[in-house]
C-alpha cells in the first residue's frame, strides 16, 4: 500500500535565485502539507551519501559538487499519494521535457540545477526524510 508521505529539497539554485517562496506556495496549492521542513547545507560527502544510488552515474561528481555549492530546504510532505502526485507536480528531470506548469518547467534552468528533488518511491522517501530529520523535527 502506499504511503502519503514525500520527501523533497529546494535546490541550491532554485533557494539562491529566491525561488523557494514561490515554490513552496505551489506545493501547499497543490495539496501538500508540510510535515518537517530545514534550511540546511550539505557537503559534496553528505551529498554523495544522499545520491549514493547515482555513484556510478557520469553526472555523479558535478552532480555532488552542484547540491553542496549553496543553501538547500529540505521537506518531509503529506499528501493521498504523495509519491507519484509530487513526481508529477515538479515535472520531468530536463526541464526541456517537463510539462508547461511544473515546478521544473518554470523554475529549472538545467537538466542538473533543475529547481526541486522528489523522492521517486514510498521506501525512498522514507530513507531521505529520515536522512534529513530526527523524529523530534517531524510533526
Ligand atoms: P531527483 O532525484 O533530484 O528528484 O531527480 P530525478 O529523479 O528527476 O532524476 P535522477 O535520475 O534521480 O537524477 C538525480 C539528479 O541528478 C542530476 N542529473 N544530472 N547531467 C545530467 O545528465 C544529469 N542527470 C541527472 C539532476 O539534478 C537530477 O535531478
Ligand atoms: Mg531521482
Amino acid at each position: 500500500m502506499a504511503t502519503n508521505k514525500t520527501f523533497t529539497m529546494i535546490k541550491p539554485d532554485a533557494f539562491s535565485a529566491g525561488n523557494s517562496g514561490a515554490i513552496t506556495k505551489m506545493i501547499e496549492e497543490a495539496g501538500f502539507s508540510i510535515k518537517a521542513m530545514k534550511l540546511t547545507k550539505l557537503t559534496a560527502e553528505t551529498a554523495g551519501k544522499f545520491y549514493a544510488v547515482h555513484s556510478e552515474r557520469p553526472f555523479y561528481n558535478d552532480l555532488c559538487a552542484y547540491m553542496s555549492s549553496g543553501a538547500i530546504i529540505a521537506m518531509i510532505l503529506e499528501k493521498d499519494n504523495a509519491v507519484e502526485d509530487f513526481r508529477k507536480l515538479i515535472g520531468a528531470t530536463n526541464p526541456a521535457d517537463a510539462a508547461e506548469g511544473t515546478i521544473r518547467k518554470i523554475f529549472a534552468k538545467s537538466i542538473e540545477a533543475n529547481a526541486v528533488h522528489g523522492s521517486d518511491s514510498d521506501e525512498n522517501a522514507a530513507i531521505e526524510g529520515s536522512f534529513f530529520f530526527s523524529e523530534l523535527e517531524k510533526i
